[in-house]
C-alpha cells in the first residue's frame, strides 16, 4: 500500500508508528481520501441529488463540478498544499463544495463555528497561521465583512477573504482584499487531473476542541483517521444511497459534519438537505417535505421538536428513521419521548470532536437507548475508567474516561503544554468526561472532571470568560460555573468578588466581551456577587460548592413565585 510521506507542517502529534502500522494493517487506515469516496459515488450516481439548499438543488456531479471550480479558485488565488484557510460559513452548500475542494487542493480548512466572532476568529486564524478567511456577509445583525477586516488586521497571516453573499457595498477600510466566494465557485472548465492526491496522514481539516483553557483547540484529522470515523459512523447509523440526511445543526461541528454528517451521506451516496437552524415548525416541515430519513440534534432541539410536534402536529409523515442526539447530556425522560412522539428510533451519541464516538445502536433494546450514551463505533476504540489516581475502577462506578484508538489523535495542534496534560504518556486522550461502564459496555455519562460548562451541546470554558472578568475594574476573583436549566441543561453563571467602593453588573461583564467580539453564547447569564469565594481544604475555589449555592438559589426563588 503506498504510505506517501504526508505534508510537513510542524506542531502535528502523529500516532507511533508502530501502532500506525497496525491500523493499516487491519484495515481500518486504506490511505485513501475521503473526497475519494465522494468522486466514487459521483460515477456511480452523477445525476442524483446530493444536496438541497433552500431552492438549489445539486446533483452529485454539480456539487462535483462546483468543488472542482472552486479548487481553481483556491490555487488561483495562490494557496497552496498544507496552506491554512479558516473557514466560518452557515449551513450552505457552498460549505460543502468548499470542503472538498479544500480535500482536492491540499488547503486545510479550520472549522470555524458560526456563532465564532472576533476574539475566536482571530486566535484561531493566528494559531492555524490562516493564509485567507472564509466568511458570509452577515450573520443576523452581524456585519461579518468588518469583523473579518479586524481579524485579518491582527492575524497577519490571513492576505485575502472570501466573502459568501453581496460584496456591493464597499466597507471604508478594507486593508485586505476580499473576494466574492461565488466567483471562486462559479463553474469554470475544472482540470483534467487531480491537482493533488492526499496521501492517507495527510491532514484533511482542523477542527476545534470544546474549550477547557482559555481559548479554543485545534484538532488535527488525517484522511486515514476522519475517513475511518465517516465509515464506522455510516456502518452503526445504517446510512445507504437511500438516506436522506438533514443537517439543522452547524455542519462546521464534528456532529454534523462526519458523524455521520454531511460527509457521510456522500460518502454514502444519500442526500443532504441543508437548513440554517434547527427551528422547529421549518425543520418539522422540511423533514415532510423532503422525506427525510435521518437527522441529528442536541438535546435542546430535540425537545423543542417534541414540544412543537405535540402541540402542533406539523410531521404528517413516517419518513424520519432515527434522531441522532448528542453534544450534552440527554435527561432520560427526554429520551423517553422520542419515538412515542416523532415516530423516529433515538441514537443517543456521545462523541468528542477529539475522536471517540460512542453511539446506541438502532436495534438496542429500549432501556439501553433511553437511559445510556452507547458504546464506541468502533471495537478498536480503547475506553479505561480510572479514579484520580489513574487506576481502573469496576464497572458500574464512576470514573475518568480514557481513550485511544485509529481516530483519535494523540495531540492537539501546536500545544505541547495542553497535551502533556490532556495525554497520558502512552497516548490516552482524557475527555474530562466521568462516566459509568455498565457490563454491556454501554457508557452513562455521569458528570464531568473539566472546568467547562455545556450549554446545550455549546462548549464554554470557564477560564475565557474568567479572564474577560478580570479585565473589569475592581474584580477580585471570578468564578464561571454551570447553572442547571431546565432546556439547555446547563446556562453560565459568574460569582464575582469586587474591591469595597466597587460595583459590577451583569451588564458591564455582558458589554465588555461583546466590545471584545466573543462568541454570544459565552456571555454569562446571571452574576452573583459574593462577599468571599468558597475554598476547598487545600484553598482552591470550591466550584462544586458554587454550583450547588447557585442551585438552592434558583430552587427558592421557583419556590418563591
Ligand atoms: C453528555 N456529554 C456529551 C452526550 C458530547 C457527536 C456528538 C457530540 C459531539 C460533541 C461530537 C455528549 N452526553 N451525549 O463531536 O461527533 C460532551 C462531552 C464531550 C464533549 C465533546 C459528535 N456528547 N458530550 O459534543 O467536541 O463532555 O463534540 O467530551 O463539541 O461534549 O464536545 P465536542
Amino acid at each position: 500500500m503506498s504510505t506517501r510521506t504526508p505534508l510537513a507542517i510542524d506542531g502535528v502529534v502523529r500516532w507511533p508508528d508502530d501502532t500506525a502500522a497496525a491500523y493499516r494493517d487491519a484495515g481500518y487506515w486504506q490511505d485513501r481520501s475521503i473526497q475519494s469516496f465522494i468522486a466514487a459515488q459521483v460515477e456511480i450516481r452523477p445525476d442524483d441529488p446530493a444536496v438541497i439548499d433552500g431552492d438549489v438543488r445539486m446533483t452529485y456531479r454539480e456539487l462535483w463540478d462546483a468543488s472542482t471550480s472552486c479548487a481553481r479558485g483556491l490555487l488561483d488565488h495562490g494557496l497552496a498544499p498544507g496552506d491554512r484557510i479558516l473557514l466560518q460559513l452557515p449551513n450552505c452548500w457552498q460549505f460543502g463544495a468548499l470542503t472538498i475542494a479544500c480535500f482536492r487542493t491540499g488547503v486545510i480548512p479550520v472549522m470555524a463555528l458560526p456563532a465564532h466572532r472576533r476574539t475566536e476568529l482571530t486566535h484561531l486564524a493566528r494559531l492555524a497561521e490562516a493564509r485567507a478567511l472564509v466568511i458570509a456577509a452577515t450573520d443576523r445583525s452581524t456585519d461579518l465583512r468588518v469583523v473579518a477586516q479586524q481579524v485579518a488586521e491582527d492575524a497577519t497571516t490571513i492576505e485575502s477573504i472570501f466573502v459568501l453573499g453581496e460584496l456591493s457595498a464597499g466597507l471604508p477600510d478594507s486593508a485586505t482584499p476580499e473576494f466574492a466566494l461565488a466567483e471562486c465557485i462559479a463553474t469554470v472548465p475544472g482540470a483534467k487531473r487531480e491537482p493533488f492526491e492526499p496521501a492517507g496522514q495527510d491532514i484533511a481539516c482542523l477542527l476545534l476542541s470544546g474549550g477547557t483553557t482559555g481559548l479554543p483547540k485545534l484538532i488535527v484529522r488525517t484522511h486515514d483517521d476522519y475517513a475511518y470515523n465517516i465509515r464506522k459512523c455510516n456502518e452503526v447509523t445504517e446510512i445507504d444511497s437511500d438516506t436522506v440526511y438533514l443537517a439543522s445543526v452547524p455542519i462546521s461541528h464534528n456532529f454534523a459534519l462526519a458523524c455521520p454528517g454531511i460527509l457521510g451521506t456522500w460518502v454514502a451516496g444519500g442526500r443532504v438537505v441543508l437548513l440554517p437552524s434547527p427551528a422547529p415548525e421549518r425543520s418539522l416541515q422540511t423533514i415532510d417535505a423532503e422525506r427525510v430519513t435521518v437527522t441529528a440534534a442536541v438535546p435542546a432541539v430535540a425537545q423543542s421538536w417534541i414540544e412543537h410536534q405535540r402541540e402542533h402536529h406539523t410531521l404528517k409523515g413516517s419518513s424520519l428513521r432515527v434522531l441522532q442526539v448528542g453534544g450534552s447530556r440527554m435527561p432520560d425522560e427526554l429520551a423517553a419521548r422520542v419515538q412515542p412522539v416523532l415516530g423516529a428510533t433515538l441514537q443517543q451519541v456521545f462523541g468528542m470532536a477529539e475522536g471517540l464516538i460512542n453511539m446506541t445502536r438502532l436495534d438496542d433494546p429500549t432501556g439501553t437507548i433511553e437511559t445510556t450514551q452507547g458504546r464506541p463505533v468502533s471495537d478498536a476504540d480503547e475506553i479505561a475508567i480510572v479514579d484520580e489516581l489513574g487506576d481502573p475502577v469496576p464497572d458500574g462506578s464512576p470514573g475518568r474516561l480514557l481513550t485511544r484508538g485509529p481516530y483519535t489523535p494523540r495531540g492537539y495542534f501546536r500545544a505541547a503544554e495542553h497535551n502533556a496534560r490532556a495525554f497520558t504518556p502512552d497516548g490516552w486522550y482524557g475527555s474530562g468526561d466521568i462516566v459509568i461502564r455498565r457490563p454491556d459496555g454501554n457508557l452513562v455519562v455521569a458528570g464531568r472532571d473539566k472546568d467547562m460548562i455545556n450549554r446545550g451541546g455549546e462548549k464554554i470554558s470557564a477560564e475565557e470568560v474568567e479572564n474577560f472578568a478580570y479585565q473589569l475594574t475592581g474584580v477580585e476573583m471570578a468564578a464561571a460555573v454551570a447553572m442547571p436549566d431546565p432546556v439547555l441543561g446547563e446556562r453560565l453563571c459568574l460569582y464575582l468578588t469586587v474591591a469595597d467602593g466597587h460595583t459590577v453588573t451583569l451588564a458591564d461583564v455582558a458589554d465588555l466581551m461583546q466590545t471584545a467580539g466573543v462568541a454570544r453564547f459565552k456571555i454569562p447569564e446571571r452574576l452573583v456577587l459574593v462577599d468571599q469565594m468558597p475554598t476547598t481544604k487545600v484553598g482552591k475555589i470550591d466550584k462544586k460548592a458554587m454550583r450547588e449555592d447557585i442551585r438552592a438559589r434558583l430552587e427558592r426563588e421557583l419556590s418563591s413565585t
